[in-house]
């Protein structure tokens, strides 16, 4: 297909509009929060079935709540790449995090079915309902299944209120003791190949619309729990007191350091409880998250060792009793060599400069690298801001990225490798 036949004339409007109108379901008026398995993430499945549907799909609701829209190949039992990113959110989020690698493999799938060509596989396309992780502790559990990862025992995780995992699926219509059976076989997958939001400013500093990825950074996350002495805020005096607030206080600053002390690696606290919460009490008992990435899997284990050894000291030292409890870990993921050059040359048929980068957000294709191979194509998005309701695509980048995706479906060579 070349420059002059562009088929998706429009589609980048579409697009946002698509996800746009997503949006709305939200469990807040004025802010976009969508967590795994809410009312609001079965109203956003079912507009995303019926957007499959349009576009000449199946789609049906899996048995742990992803989306699953299916485009038939050609010819009987050929084999299937994957596509999809997760319509799961943050809270207060943007709304194209996701949502964007749903709605384009949509509107590329629309166009070939408007023209009613086939290609010589089959292309599902997966919206995860559980990659953000924002409502259990645990995450990846829909990109997971697919890949035959998904640990059972994640189905006694609770949310805040106490409801387990099993039971909000079982709530949303979902069968949990089907999932086993939604793993893909390695031997039927080509690949998986995600379309999402870069979430940083490479491109935009490049004035490139889309960049291939490289490589996903591993992550591994911990929730902190500091157990001091609650305490009259008068009457105590500074060296008598086991302050878990303070004590949380230089323990974040510590690990900020340590983080900014080495290229690569990055740490985040973003969530801290502090109790009783009363301005003139000593606060006895605080817990907070880590969130600790790098490109490297040694380099973050090292870290994360490091990390620990500072909290004990400071724990040690203030008298504090320390626990840390870990959530979530992910290595690294590589993307495959030869996927990477057939999304090259795709950009570059479209017009582009292909550039390479490499991925600092996790995302839905490092659960499916234990499947098979992976491949990212990221969309450049504005000043680079996400997880923020300011993330913002262009509907020209989206009918870019669309049209880069559609050529590398239309010119992809199954037996890559
Ligand atoms: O945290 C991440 O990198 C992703 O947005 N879940
Ligand atoms: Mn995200
Ligand atoms: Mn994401």
């Amino acid at each position: 297909m070349t420059l002059a036949t562009n088929p998706l004339a429009g589609a980048g409007t579409w697009i946002k509009a698509m996800v746009d109108g997503w949006a709305r379901f939200s469990e807040e008026e004025e802010k976009l929060t969508r967590v795994f398995l809410s009312p609001e993430h079965q109203a956003c499945a079912e507009a995303v079935m019926t957007a499959m549907r349009a576009a000449g799909m199946t789609a049906r609701i899996d048995a742990i709540g992803n989306v699953v829209g299916r485009y038939e190949a050609a010819t009987e039992g050929a084999k299937t790449l994957i596509t999809g990113s997760h319509i799961d959110t943050v809270r207060d989020a943007g709304a194209y995090d996701g949502n964007l690698g749903v709605a384009l493999p949509i509107a590329c799938i629309a166009e070939l079915d408007s023209r009613e060509k086939r290609l010589p596989f089959a292309v599902e396309v997966i919206a995860f309902g559980d990659e953000e992780g924002v409502r259990f502790p645990t995450t990846l559990s829909g990109s997971r299944s697919i890949a035959g990862t998904f640990d059972q025992a994640a189905l006694a995780a609770t949310d805040a209120q106490g409801t387990s995992l099993a039971e909000a699926l079982t709530h949303f219509g979902c069968d949990p003791t089907a999932i086993a059976a939604e793993a893909r076989k390695p031997e039927d997958v080509l690949a998986f190949v995600e379309v999402h939001i870069e979430q940083g400013p490479v491109l935009e500093a490049e004035e490139l619309p889309v960049g291939v990825v490289t490589a996903i950074n591993g992550a591994s996350r911990y929730a902190i729990t500091l157990e001091g002495m609650a305490g009259h805020a008068g009457t105590v005096p500074m060296h008598l007191r086991k302050d878990a607030l303070a004590g949380a206080a230089e323990m974040i600053a510590a690990i900020e350091q340590r983080a900014a002390a080495e290229e690569g690696l990055v740490a985040t606290v973003g969530r801290i409880e502090a109790a009783p919460g009363a301005i003139n009490v000593i606060p006895g008992r605080v817990s907070f998250t880590i969130d600790l990435r790098a490109p490297e899997d040694g380099q973050r284990s090292a870290a994360v060792a490091s990390v620990k050894e500072k909290l004990q000291a400071i724990a040690r030292r203030r008298g504090l009793e320390l626990s840390m409890e870990l959530l979530y870990e992910e290595g690294a993921a590589g993307c495959d060599p030869a996927l990477m050059e057939q999304l090259d040359k795709a950009v570059e048929r479209q017009g582009f400069r292909a550039l390479r980068l490499p991925s600092g957000a996790g995302h839905d294709a490092m659960a499916l690298s234990a499947l098979c191979p992976i491949a990212m194509l990221f969309v450049r998005c504005g000043g680079g801001i996400s997880h923020n309701p300011l993330e913002s695509i262009t509907s020209e980048d989206a009918e870019a990225a669309a049209r880069v995706f559609l050529d590398f479906l239309e010119n992809f060579d199954p037996n890559f490798g």
